[in-house]
């Protein structure tokens, strides 16, 4: 018998994304193997809506996901935008003579995105889990909310909807030098190398950069650009919370405002508290949903220094101590602390940036 410590119920509902990757080369649900016949299967993929252990989330979302989009392949992937392209995922269907829009992103727990909608202005939406609600254009443009769980448009006869790009500047942070407050793993030259390293050892970038971190204690990654600039937002890519591997939950960005350091933006999790649970399997249900990007704005800055400051990351997959204490029950022993970053992406222009009469861009 399979024993988990802990249950990402609701992460569950975002493993369709496997499927987002099936179906864009033309592998579709019944061909695939995701529904497994008995109460267990593998812990992403329960077949099951409702057992001893609660519902599925996970099954409700495929059926839902099975229901909407028929078992089709999208015949279109979306553009985002040159910031939006690691920050979003969408695409077109058509099931039988009706267009869906399916959409998500890849990491934030919340994140608006701006469609523009042509012909009728109410947008029809699903959520992940059937729940119909619809969002009003005006002006021809509608703000969705975005979340790791897809989200689907049934578009209506007529009715245009397309991504509107996503562009806050040039990547600052490729020429940035980083420093870290603590002992770390790996070197801080992988955190603006523009590789997104993985955790799989048959990759050629089979090694992401960790800090080290304490729960009393926060530590600070500093960033420091070329040049003076006007800074539009930060991209932090981490990496999912799975088993030694953490995730930021809350943090700070400061920056050197010319005299001192100064706050623009405090980022919280919403991610509410685990609950202690008396299952089977399990002793907690944690409600972790595969946060691992973060794009803050930050508009109307200037400076050449940020900092980011962590107060608190996930214990491996655990994302809270109520977690961390089933983990001690099942396993032994609880991971640490700490924060992997895959990469930094620093959007805006340099203080010297000009776009000439001509569209030339020079400095
Ligand atoms: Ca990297």
């Amino acid at each position: 018998m399979i024993s988990y410590s802990q249950w990402h119920s609701i992460r569950q509902a975002a493993k369709d994304e496997h499927l987002d990757a099936l179906e864009r080369v033309g592998i579709t649900t019944m061909e695939s193997h995701y529904f497994y016949m008995n109460e267990h299967g593998f812990s992403g993929y329960p077949s099951y809506l409702w057992s001893h252990h609660g519902p599925s989330a996970g099954t409700m979302a495929l059926r839902t996901r099975y229901g909407l989009l028929q078992g089709k392949v999208p015949y279109e992937t979306l553009k985002f935008g040159p910031t939006g392209e690691r920050i979003f995922y969408g695409a077109r269907y058509d099931v039988n003579g009706t267009n869906f829009i399916m959409f998500r992103n890849l990491g934030q727990r919340e994140l608006p995105m701006r469609v523009a909608v042509s012909g009728n202005p109410e947008l029809e939406l699903f959520d992940c889990f059937g729940n119909m609600y619809t969002e009003t254009a005006v002006d021809g443009e509608a703000v969705l909310q975005t979340s790791t769980l897809a989200a689907y448009i049934r578009l209506k006869a007529g009715q245009s909807v397309y991504m509107i790009p996503l562009d806050m500047g040039a990547n600052l942070a490729t020429t940035a030098n980083f420093s870290y407050s603590t002992n770390f793993t790996g070197n801080l030259e992988q955190l603006n190398n523009d590789i997104f390293e993985t955790i799989h050892p048959s990759n050629p970038h089979p090694s992401i950069w960790w800090g080290a971190k304490s729960p009393e204690k926060s530590e600070t990654l500093e960033i420091t650009l070329s040049e003076l600039s006007n800074i539009r937002g930060i991209s932090l890519f981490g990496t999912r919370a799975d088993n030694s591997f953490s995730a930021l939950l809350d943090f700070d960005i400061l920056f050197w405002d010319g005299t001192d350091w100064a706050l623009a933006e405090e980022v919280r999790s919403t991610m509410p508290v685990s609950d202690r649970v008396r299952m089977s399997d399990h002793t907690a249900q944690t409600w972790y949903l595969g946060e691992n990007l973060w794009l803050i704005p930050l508009p109307d800055i200037r400076t050449d220094r940020l900092r980011v400051v962590a107060h608190r990351t996930t214990y491996g997959f655990c994302p809270d101590e109520i977690g961390v204490e089933a983990q001690i029950n099942s396993w032994g022993s609880p991971n640490d602390q700490r924060w992997h970053i895959r990469e930094v992406q620093i959007h805006g222009e340099t203080a010297t940036y000009v776009d000439n009469a001509e569209g030339a861009q020079h400095r």
